[in-house]
């Protein structure tokens, strides 16, 4: 494997509406940003991937673009952007931004010109078809947020657009060079401004199955998921290859790609040497129990399947490349509270779960709260939810039968909304986020659950994150935690999750995903403990007595 720059590196996601907010308008900016580089340099990640700041009237929370050179002034200027680029060098920090591609706001000036003069030039820059009241529609696929993916063309009665996303999120038209070369232009602009690189937004999707077609219906509204065109639809990979041999790679920028659905065949071509995309997020968790008829019937996970899809994932990337490791992100329910049972999210079971995520092999991605323990809220109202995603399901679970109260304690647990509540700075009012009122309500925990409370405290979830960054830094164990390969130990052993990372030095990671005590046999004598999330440790021998939730990193003599 050719080494690379951002190997050895830890990242970390600001969704930056709910960072800091530097103002007091109750929305987090680039300011708000700027004036926490001390603590992420602390924290000790290298890398920053900010959710999109771009202009945007923000339906999709800024994932739908309407200028692609312009800041939202919501978040401040391209001068803040610039200025917080070359501080956050100056931390050790390289800025990685959101490329959302696939899509762009119906407020961009190309779908203007668009809806101006459909046959023209920009009706080209997305997918324009002639259609009439009462003929069927090019395809019956579902929006990702619900509904068909057309709509009528603003202004027109007899043409529709596509979007497979929002009706106000239109598809970008892939199969257009004149598209593509604009696309590439944006993306080199935005690298000679000096960012490390891009996270790569729903990229999957920009290829669709063509002449669009219906598929069999998978729920009683007629349509089918879009998912399944993506999985017959060929040719995304010249499209990745053109885009990667355009731009990222001319500036050895790191780019991951959040790439849901992709062929187990095409892995070395997406993450290999030389492949589209430095890396790509290892979603093979959030996937179990998922359920394509809405969030009311996805099931949560158990402590054997998370292992079970781990190791799979470990195995899959083993020999092709790096896998980025997370346990949430801002599209996700709190990992703690998603991953742990109901009762179970102590301080070491928060930590459990971080370490044994963290220290598998690939890139670890933390995403912002998560390294205090931050969790979902518990006493959501309807009327609160801001997330289109979480209202679409609200109602998919009524039109199943569900009463209101189901259907909200449902979207209560998979909304996108429980990773978007401000950060949780200290437990004063506003939780140091804002001196105003929060766009979307404090998680009312903060007062509990916040950084002035752990930093400097042994003990803390945030100690114990800082503790697993540095040991991944260190010089003694970094060759082997970057590189080494993960060996599973004691795979059928149930709820114990425990694995090797053997390279230069072979370290041992043991977790007790229960909330009982459990024994397990060591590979080979200990040398060292590196990482406890107890005071306690208990061995006898060769056997290791772990507590309920206890992960322990040794150093082992092999
Ligand atoms: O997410 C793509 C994606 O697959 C998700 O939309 C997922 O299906 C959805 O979150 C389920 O609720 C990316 C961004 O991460 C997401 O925030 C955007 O909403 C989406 O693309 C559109 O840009
Ligand atoms: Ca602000």
């Amino acid at each position: 494997m050719q080494r690379k720059w951002w190997h050895g590196k830890t990242a970390y996601q600001v969704y930056p509406k709910s960072f800091c907010d530097s103002n007091g308008d109750g929305i987090g900016d680039l300011q708000g940003v700027i004036s926490k580089l001390d603590y992420l340099q602390e924290l000790g990640v290298e890398i920053v991937w900010l959710s999109p700041v771009y202009r945007s009237p923000l339906v999709d929370q800024g994932y739908d673009i309407s200028d692609y050179y312009d800041i939202d002034p919501r978040f401040g200027s391209m001068a803040d952007m610039d200025e917080l680029i070359a501080k956050a060098r100056e931390h050790g920090i390289s800025i990685v931004m959101d490329l959302v591609v696939n899509h762009c706001s119906d407020e961009h000036e190309w779908f203007s010109k668009a809806c101006e003069d459909p046959d023209g030039p920009f009706g080209q820059f997305f997918y324009i078809r002639d259609w009439h009241e009462g003929e069927a529609l090019p395809c019956n696929w579902r929006s990702y947020f619900g509904g068909s993916c057309w709509e009528l063309l603003p202004g027109h009665t007899d043409k529709i657009y596509f979007h497979a996303f929002h009706k106000k999120q239109p598809d970008l038209n892939w199969e257009n060079p004149a598209l593509r070369h604009e696309i590439y232009n944006m993306i080199n602009w935005w690298l000679n401004k000096g960012l490390g690189g891009f996270r790569i937004d729903a990229i999957i999707n920009i290829k669709k199955l063509l002449p669009f077609r219906d598929f069999p219906a998978d729920r009683d509204d007629g349509l089918c998921a879009i998912q399944k065109m993506l999985a017959e639809a060929e040719g995304v990979k010249d499209f990745l290859r053109e885009m990667e041999r355009e731009t990222f790679r001319r500036y050895d920028a790191f780019t991951v790609g959040e790439v849901f659905n992709e062929k187990e065949e095409d892995l070395p071509l997406i993450i290999g040497d030389g492949g589209f995309f430095s890396s790509m997020f290892d979603f093979s968790e959030r996937m179990i129990g998922v359920n394509r008829h809405g969030w009311h019937l996805w099931r949560l996970p158990t402590a054997e399947e998370y292992k079970q899809a781990a190791f799979r994932t470990q195995a899959r990337a083993a020999n092709i490349g790096f896998y980025s490791n997370i346990i949430e992100n801002h599209d996700e329910p709190r990992g703690v509270s998603h991953y742990l049972p109901q009762g179970e999210r102590s301080d070491a079971a928060k930590k459990l779960l971080g370490g044994l995520n963290f220290l598998l092999r690939g890139l670890p991605f933390l995403y912002q709260g998560q390294e205090i323990g931050m969790e979902n809220r518990t006493d959501w109202r309807l009327e609160e939810f801001d997330d289109i995603s979480t209202l679409d399901e609200y109602k998919v679970a009524l039109r199943a039968g569900y009463t209101e109260e189901q259907a909200l304690a449902v979207v209560s647990h998979f909304s996108r909304d429980n990773a978007r509540t401000p950060f949780q700075w200290s437990s004063e009012e506003g939780a140091g986020f804002t001196s105003g009122k929060p766009w979307l309500p404090l998680n009312p925990n903060y007062r509990e659950v916040n950084l002035a409370a752990q930093r400097g405290q042994p003990d803390s979830v945030y100690e114990f994150y800082r503790s697993l960054i540095a040991l991944r830094r260190s010089a003694d164990y970094a060759e082997t935690l970057v590189y080494g390969e993960t060996v599973p130990w004691l795979e059928e052993q149930k709820n114990l999750m425990a694995y090797l990372r053997r390279g230069e030095k072979t370290l041992l990671v043991a977790g007790n995903f229960q909330g009982e005590g459990q024994s397990m046999s060591l590979p080979a004598p200990t040398r060292k403990v590196l990482l406890n999330n107890l005071d306690a440790l208990s061995q006898s021998g060769e056997l290791l007595h772990l507590a309920p939730w206890q992960l322990i990193v040794f150093e082992m003599d092999m």
